[in-house]
């Protein structure tokens, strides 16, 4: 018998060009996992729609972040590239597990307060259930793990309790998941801000490196990268966190530990150092940025996975659907 790999399930929103942070906080990991488990990767097309997007490119954003999933490793053939909108029992378990889910604990996640206060103008009912369709993506697929950034662990948390309070009323119909977050390069900060997330919705284009930034554009942004006025290149997060930040970039870009990467500008200026910092960008870019170009050309190929990858995304979906639907006293349809 074939052995049982344990499963990941994770996912990015098609609200912007992904940026380094994704890359480092997520998708490489999810590379380096990908022989270890079965794993699911999905483009949350709607969570993207808790904010307002020009459709047109809303639906380039999601084909161009399929286009970097496989463009930054992940092999369509070992995993699940799906979009989340193909698969309908994302949408109808989360109308379930709304009915297990409390006001109270919505309101007490910190990135809906964040969002709702930089869209004070549109806070709609799906920015507040985001958490719940969040759950229902890992929970229909009995995950075992999920790879995420250091911002998404209280998402994680509460699909814990979802799906654990649900066990509770009904049996063990939901694996109960863990959460997957790196020690380095969980929660890398904006280049402008750094006491702020590098988040790919931000409106400062400044505050974030692109992975698909041009070489000259990926090499300014390092240089106008907040320091401070010391000239030293050591970690220290709460008293240096834009050279931090910096030092952390380039050890998940070039594989190296921080001590190291400390000894290596041991003397060396900013100048240098931040030189470095996006040349490391740069040589991990850029054959992801040429792959993605290739792909993004050939619509028939993209178009191929994304059927592919929901049809069997659909097959584990609807079995964990169908029964909560029966647990919770449903009529199979005759
Ligand atoms: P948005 O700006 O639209 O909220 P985002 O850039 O915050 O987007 P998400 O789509 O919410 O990105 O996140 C995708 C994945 O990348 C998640 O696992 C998240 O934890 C991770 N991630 C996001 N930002 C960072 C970051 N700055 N550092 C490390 N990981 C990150
Ligand atoms: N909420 C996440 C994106 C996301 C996700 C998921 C991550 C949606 N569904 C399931 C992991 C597993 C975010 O905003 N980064």
């Amino acid at each position: 018998m074939a052995e049982h790999k344990p499963r990941i399930f994770s996912g990015i929103q098609p609200s912007g060009n992904i940026t380094i942070g994704n890359y480092i906080g997520a998708i490489s990991n999810w590379v380096r996992l990908q022989d270890e488990y079965e794993s699911i990767y999905c483009i949350v097309d709607l969570h993207a729609l808790t904010v307002r997007n020009e459709p047109a490119e809303l639906r380039r954003r999601a084909r161009s972040l399929l286009a970097l999933y496989i463009a930054c490793g992940l092999d369509p053939a070992k995993n699940i590239l799906f979009v989340q909108s193909h698969v309908p029992a994302h949408a109808e378990l989360t109308w379930v597990l709304n009915c297990y889910t409390y006001m109270g604990e919505l309101s007490r996640m910190t990135q809906y307060k964040e969002k709702s206060a930089r869209h004070s103008e549109n806070i709609n009912a799906g920015l507040f259930d985001y958490p719940v369709l969040m759950a229902s993506d890992i929970l229909l697929y009995q995950t075992d793990l999920v790879p995420i950034g250091e911002d998404q662990r209280q998402h994680l948390e509460i699909t814990r309790d979802i799906g654990e309070r649900f066990n509770n009323v009904y049996g063990d119909v939901f694996k109960i998941p863990e959460a997957y977050i790196p020690k380095v390069g969980a929660r890398i900060m904006s280049l402008l801000e750094p006491a702020a997330k590098m988040s790919k919705s931000d409106e400062n284009v400044n505050n974030f490196i692109s992975i698909l930034d041009p070489p000259d554009v990926i090499m300014r942004k390092c240089r106008r990268a907040v320091t401070d006025s010391e000239a030293e290149v050591r970690f220290d997060e709460t008293n240096k966190p834009g050279v931090s930040n910096l030092m952390t970039i380039y050890a998940c870009m070039t594989g190296k530990g921080i001590p190291e990467v400390e000894k290596e500008f041991d003397g060396k200026g900013y100048g240098d150092f931040k030189q470095a910092v996006g040349q490391s960008v740069l040589d991990i870019l850029a054959p992801i940025q040429d792959t993605h170009a290739r792909l993004m050309a050939d619509k028939a190929y993209l178009d191929q996975v994304m059927a592919g990858g929901a049809a069997r995304a659909e097959g584990l979906a609807r079995r964990t659907l169908q029964k909560v639907y029966k647990k919770v006293g449903l009529i199979p349809r005759p």
